[in-house]
């Protein structure tokens, strides 16, 4: 039944891309299709990232794209979302992975980070060959990062950093590890410290018995006294508003991800209710109700890709807000979960089954929904925002 997809433009939104921002996603599905779909429900099912595919995709410049030098591909926001799109169509988990290794652990080396860190980690990390985590949610510090209890101290030439970390991607396969602590030396402000994962004391475990995500490591972290030289804080991260810039550049590519999910949703239900016979001898796509929902998804898939347009060209000149970004993360990803549950309905008993991708996009999305900034934090930004008073 499976026809080979040919994207989703209902409104021709692909002439206002530019040939570059075309290839890039081009090359991007070509890979999914060839080297992920293939594997993924197996992946899916036995709770496996397919770390193989991290050197490929390093090849064709998919970590910290966006950067300058290092080795990076140095595209444009819409290229990087694109990218984003067409990873999180084959599986949340790859997206995650990338969204973690580019805007969370890259972009603050980049941004924050010495000359020395950025030339010993970046190159590294966009070839694929260093991997890294992030550490900013704690046991009992998730919307609110502000009330974390992991702490820095110096102690002469080093910081000795202790505390619990929790949820994080990618965190026991990472070779360096981004966390945020609030520093002694500092006044307590949060700072940025780069913690290579085989110094003592630090340990990572993983966190099983996920029912979402199971193609993606999460861990938790545990330090206990773990020494690092000085310089590895960041030294130009300064309080919780620099791992809040973090969250921009990964909730960006998320925005842009979701609408991937919600494609893969969409053009999945699409084809089995033209192909799907009930009453009359009717494909399902005849009756009116399923029209509808097909109609909701496509409406909803329009509306976000225009949006998330404009907040890419206007991130390319620096303009863009965290307001904007909220708006596109929470309206996205609430979209992408009504399409992939509009998508099982239409699906029908074969909606439940790993045969079709829709139930393994819908469970994923649950945790996209709650991570970066859950739905409803995102609702308190934009409000926030428009009405000058914080309600958090
Ligand atoms: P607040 O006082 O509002 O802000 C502190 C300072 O930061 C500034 N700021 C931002 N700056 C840049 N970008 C943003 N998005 C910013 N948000 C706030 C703010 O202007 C202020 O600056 P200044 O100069 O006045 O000091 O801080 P608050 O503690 O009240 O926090 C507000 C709130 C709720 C918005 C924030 O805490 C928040 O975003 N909470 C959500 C936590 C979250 O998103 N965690 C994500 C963890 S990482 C993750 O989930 C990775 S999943 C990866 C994957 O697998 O894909
Ligand atoms: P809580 O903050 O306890 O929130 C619970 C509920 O209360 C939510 O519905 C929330 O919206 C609501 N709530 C909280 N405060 C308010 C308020 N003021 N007003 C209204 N409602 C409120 N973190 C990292 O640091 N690094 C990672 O790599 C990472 N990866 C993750 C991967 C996965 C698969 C998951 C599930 C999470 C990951 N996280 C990571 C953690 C994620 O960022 C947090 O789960 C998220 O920020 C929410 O925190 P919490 O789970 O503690 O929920």
């Amino acid at each position: 039944m499976a026809i080979k997809f040919k994207g989703v433009d209902f409104l021709e939104f692909d002439t206002l891309l530019s040939d570059e921002e075309r290839m890039v996603r081009a090359t991007t599905r070509e890979f999914i299709e060839d080297n992920l779909l293939p594997i993924i429900e197996q992946c899916n099912r036995d709770g496996r990232f397919p770390r193989e595919l991290v050197k490929p995709m390093g090849e064709l410049g998919f970590f910290g794209p966006t950067l300058r030098g290092y080795g990076c591909a140095e595209m444009n926001n819409v290229e990087y979302g694109l990218i984003m799109q067409e990873l999180e169509r084959g599986d949340s988990g790859l997206r995650s992975f990338a969204s973690v290794q580019s805007g969370l652990v890259m972009y603050p080396i980049y941004a924050f980070g010495s000359d020395e860190q950025k030339d010993r980690w970046l190159p590294g990390m966009a070839k694929g060959d260093k991997l890294g985590c992030f550490g900013l949610t704690e046991p009992d510090s998730g919307s609110n990062p502000g009330s974390m209890r992991t702490r820095a101290r110096r102690e002469g030439t080093e910081y000795v950093l202790s505390g619990e970390k929790m949820w994080i991607t990618s965190g026991s396969i990472a070779d360096v590890a981004v966390i945020w602590a609030k520093s002694d030396e500092h006044g307590g402000k949060v700072r940025g410290f780069l913690v290579e994962t085989d110094r003592p004391g630090f340990v990572a475990k993983d966190i099983h018995g996920k029912w979402s995500l199971r193609a993606s490591v999460t861990s938790s972290l545990s330090m206990q006294d773990v020494r690092i030289p000085a310089e590895n804080l960041l030294p130009k991260s300064s309080g919780l508003k620099s791992a809040l810039m973090c969250l921009n550049q990964a909730r960006y590519g998320i925005a842009w991800g979701a609408v991937g999910a919600a494609m893969a949703c969409y053009d999945c239900a699409l084809q089995y209710a033209q192909f799907r016979k009930q009453f009359r001898d009717q494909p399902i796509a005849s009756h009116q109700l399923v029209q509808q929902k097909l109609v909701w998804m496509i409406n909803e898939i329009t509306k976000a890709q225009f949006m998330l347009l404009q907040v890419g060209r206007l991130k390319d000149q620096d303009k863009v807000r965290p307001e904007h970004i909220s708006l596109v993360k929470r309206n996205n990803v609430w979209m992408a979960l009504e399409c992939a549950r509009m998508a099982r309905d239409i699906l029908g008993a074969n909606g439940i089954a790993d045969e079709y991708p829709i139930f393994r996009h819908m469970a994923n999305l649950e945790s996209v929904k709650t991570y970066e900034g859950t739905h409803d934090i995102h609702t308190l930004i934009v409000g926030s925002a428009i009405t000058g008073i914080d309600a958090f």
